[in-house]
């Protein structure tokens, strides 16, 4: 995926995308146990993101590059791609440059202004393209143009229940028909056994890492009420009810899942 084959005129600028990435900030956020402020994407978290979303999901860049491959199919020329809840950035830009088309327009939208600003600080290092916009905004209320991608990845989990499922369906009626939406979220079983058990090696997971007890510990207790993760049953009932007929999961580490769910060609 990573061969030089893969970067078109329009994006030459992207060599140094893994420059970048050797450069990334340590979270080291939790490091300090008397941090006691409720959990924000503020200008703290947004310095250490890249660093901590690596280090914090499992297998991150996999299904970065499995929903490069994933999407390819299903889109053509002057196509429109969303990224809801995109962060620093770093996955529409690294997904542009997979996909290598310059004529596909691309937004990431965000509600925090650290991220927004640290992904047009990227945009600006490392693409030529004007096709690729970030816009500060809540993805609950934030328009969205007719559209043939849209990637919603580990940040449905921040919503509650309602919006989750209106999301959802805004997302449906934004896609064009034969368009893909990908999810990917933390998950949990309903079976109590399994659901320790996931949680426990998603805990090995994170020391093996690197981080420490008492940054796991802390981590977690901030998120608590904060991120909610569903079953995949029961994200892929919400997926249904929200109109799509065609869904599946095609990725999954324990407890944590990514789907795929496609509106009917028509
Ligand atoms: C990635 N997708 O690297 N409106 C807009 N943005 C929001 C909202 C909202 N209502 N709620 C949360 N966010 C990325 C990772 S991170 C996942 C996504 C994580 C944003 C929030 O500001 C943050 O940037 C992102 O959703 C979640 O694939 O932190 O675990």
């Amino acid at each position: 995926m990573e061969g030089p084959q893969l970067l078109q005129p329009f994006f030459l600028l992207f060599a140094p995308l893994h420059g970048l990435t050797s450069a990334m900030k340590k979270d080291t956020l939790f490091k300090n146990a008397t941090l006691n402020e409720d959990f924000s994407f503020n200008e703290q978290v947004a310095e250490v993101f890249d660093d901590m979303l690596e280090r914090s999901v499992p297998c991150y860049r996999q299904v970065m590059e499995m929903t490069a491959k994933l999407i390819s199919p299903f889109i053509s020329d002057q196509d429109h791609i969303y990224d809801l809840g995109c962060s620093t950035g770093k996955p529409l830009i690294t997904l542009a440059s997979h996909i290598g088309n310059d004529t596909i327009n691309y937004t990431g939208i965000d509600n925090s202004q650290a991220m927004i600003n640290k992904a047009r600080r990227r945009a600006e290092l490392f693409t030529t393209s004007e096709k690729i916009n970030f816009i500060l905004g809540d993805i609950t209320s934030a328009p969205l143009k007719p559209c043939k991608v849209i990637l919603l990845n580990y940040t449905l989990q921040f919503l509650r229940p309602l919006k989750r499922s209106q999301l959802l369906e805004k997302t449906y009626q934004a896609l064009q028909p034969g368009g893909v939406l990908i999810l990917s979220e933390k998950t949990i079983s309903h079976h109590s056994k399994i659901n320790r058990v996931f949680i426990d090696l998603y805990f090995d997971f994170k020391r093996q890492q690197g981080y420490s007890e008492i940054e796991i510990t802390k981590k977690r207790e901030t998120l608590e009420n904060i991120l909610i993760p569903f079953s995949i049953r029961e994200n892929l009932k919400m997926l249904t009810d929200a109109g799509f007929p065609q869904c599946e999961t095609f990725f999954q580490w324990f407890n944590f899942t990514s789907f795929i769910a496609r509106k009917d060609q028509c």
